[in-house]
């Protein structure tokens, strides 16, 4: 079988891109009869009993209907779309793509099966050409499952207590250790696009330089639906400055391409153009004509050693925070007024990297990162994975394959995290991360690869395997709660020990206390404004002194934003721990954090 590509869709002058957004019939199945809708064929018919349901969008928040809100199990959702006559006529081939389904998605079009697919965070998409009915009427039907087990990615679990005395018979409580909310719906984009039968399925490119020559060394696979041996298509690559002017161009399938002079990729306040991107633009012509595909691509190089990151030769530190795609109302679904709004409040606070905790975000918001060179710690969606078997590492490698060929060529992709706090004290999870690692390895040679612990120096097992040590600790918030006069003292130790015992950078990826805005108390308590406040400002301090020691790569606080959780009485209305409230607008800690990170991008 052919391995097929996963580019994100882009109209071009042989592609056409139709989103398929908007408002979608929806409906849950009754919490009795989870196969309802399997039985009466909803997928062949329009669905009867329905309500609207906005796409992209989690469902979870959207009605006034707990029952929707926590609903765990099948859904439906369903529209109606036109294909234009003349793509028949042009013999064009059609594919329907998702951006992301979460959790499980089996799709259908006019009634016959297209695809399904398990996995709540990268895009998926079918070739429906021979399932459409063109210059009329077509019917999509994706039914959503947003269960999880023990060998999904997060993982989760049903429970069905048989206390008679407490809950109904057959009542069911669903569990999982992850600190997030398990929104569920079609989370990102959907969109049908057209290509020739002859067409660009996947483009990989890494790129180097060489003092101010800049090196992009290509691969273009292409499939050829006519099957015709003898009609060998010819590619021609070219490629363009950010002002529209050609630079150069070669031919052929693969190769090498030289930019002299070349404007490199610079992450955020290192340089006057941070993200400078240059179009490549790949020329398929067969028999049948052309197929047009402009892939971004930023020019830089990535490299580390025991103590040092460096992007272009240059030692670069790491100023940011970790995220969570989680907005009022639409959950996790994609919205262009939260993207933009936040990329806005990354650059206000001077920042220049953020992790993508905890779970692959939308080929949105990166496009973002890869334009205003916010550096990316691409993470896989293994949050608090705790059991370790053979047929999750199945689908553990099933997921870092797709992430690396979706993300492969971003220059803003500059590490790739595996998982979040993992049991990673467990035996098991040393050959568990062994092997993930040797595979990530294999899939791209060019990025550090990492997971992110929160177990002790001593009790950890695969932190051994990673090029770079990522840490999550949560002094005088999860450990002696109240005393930030001991944050300095166990910082130093701890860090310190990390880099000793592994001869490696130390990147602090989480770290941090909760507070709710508009709570102030002096001297600072727990919760308050000003705790989060001098939690943040005890850590600066300890973080100068490493900084020193020249190990520290960098310093990523917990949250960028508040976020919700699942209802738990530790959490007043969800983690609060945001540098900005849900709705962003700014906390106390905001203001201190943007003084520190303009400072450090100047002394740096
Ligand atoms: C952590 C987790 C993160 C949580 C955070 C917290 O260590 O990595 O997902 O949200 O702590 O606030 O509890």
């Amino acid at each position: 079988t052919t391995v097929c590509g996963i580019l994100y869709p882009r109209e071009s002058e042989s592609r056409e891109v139709v989103p398929l957004d908007g408002i979608w019939k929806f409906c849950t199945s009754p919490a009795e009869d989870q196969e309802k809708g399997f039985r009466n064929k909803w997928f062949s018919t329009d669905l009867e009993e329905w309500i609207p349901m906005p796409v992209p969008s989690s469902y979870n928040d959207i009605t006034v209907n707990s029952v929707v809100r926590d609903f765990i199990g099948w859904t439906w959702y369903q529209r109606q779309f036109y294909t234009p006559k003349r793509w028949w006529l042009d013999k064009q081939r059609v594919v329907l793509r998702f951006g992301s389904v979460h959790y499980t998605a089996i799709v259908w079009v006019n009634g016959k099966k297209a695809c399904k697919h398990s996995g709540g965070h990268l895009p998926f998409e079918a070739d429906i050409t021979t399932l459409l009915f063109y210059g009329t009427a077509n019917l999509v039907t994706v039914a959503v499952n947003s269960t999880l087990t023990l060998s999904t990615l997060p993982q989760g679990y049903v429970q069905h207590p048989n206390d008679t005395r407490r809950y109904p018979p057959g009542y069911a409580l669903f569990h999982y250790d992850f600190d997030f909310f398990n929104y569920a719906g079609i989370h990102r984009p959907v969109y049908l696009y057209t290509t020739p039968q002859t067409y660009i399925d996947d483009i990989t490119v890494t790129t180097d330089i060489h003092e101010d020559v800049g090196i992009v060394k290509y691969t273009v696979e292409y499939q050829n639906k006519l099957r015709d041996p003898s009609s060998v298509p010819q590619c021609t690559v070219t490629v363009f400055a950010k002002d529209g002017t050609k630079v150069t161009s070669v031919t052929g399938v693969s190769g090498k391409v030289h930019i002299p002079k070349a404007n490199f990729w610079w992450p955020y306040l290192t340089n006057p153009s941070p993200g400078y991107l240059y179009t490549l633009e790949i020329c398929l012509t067969s028999e049948i004509g052309k197929d047009v595909y402009r892939l971004p691509v930023g020019v830089r190089k990535i490299a580390w050693n025991s103590t040092t990151f460096f992007i272009n030769n240059m030692p670069t530190y790491f100023r940011g925070f970790g995220k969570h795609e989680d907005s009022n109302l639409r959950g996790k679904g994609l919205d262009y007024a939260l993207l933009i709004r936040d990329y806005n409040l990354i650059a206000w606070l001077g920042a220049n990297a953020y992790r993508t905790s905890h779970y692959p975000y939308a080929e949105e918001a990166l496009d973002m990162a890869d334009a205003l060179g916010i550096m990316i710690i691409d993470e896989s969606p293994a949050c608090t994975i705790d059991n370790f078997s053979e047929e999750l590492l199945q689908k553990h490698k099933e997921v870092m394959t797709d992430f690396v060929r979706r993300d492969k060529n971003r220059p803003s992709v500059v590490m790739w995290s595996l998982a979040n706090e993992p049991s990673s004290f467990r035996n098991e999870s040393r050959e568990y991360f062994s092997a993930l690692v040797n595979l990530t390895k294999s899939l791209d040679p060019t990025r550090p690869v990492t997971f992110v612990t929160s177990q002790t120096v001593d009790e950890d097992k695969a932190v051994q395997f990673m090029d770079i040590i990522c840490i999550n600790r949560y002094p005088a918030w999860y450990s002696d709660s109240g005393r930030t006069d001991l944050i300095q003292l166990q910082v130093k130790n701890e860090l310190v020990a990390w880099h000793l015992k592994f001869n490696k950078p130390v990147l602090v990826t989480e770290y941090g206390a909760g507070s709710v805005i508009g709570m102030h108390t002096a001297p600072s308590s727990m919760w308050t404004e000003d705790y989060q406040v001098v939690t943040l400002t005890e850590h600066f301090k300890a973080f100068d002194t490493l900084y020193k020691e020249g190990f520290l790569i960098g310093e990523m606080i917990w949250n960028f934003a508040d976020f919700a959780t699942p209802q738990e009485y530790i959490r007043p209305g969800g983690c609060k721990k945001g540098l900005f409230t849900r709705e962003r607008q700014p906390k106390m800690a905001a203001h201190i954090t943007r003084w520190r990170y303009w400072t450090l991008a100047h002394s740096s």
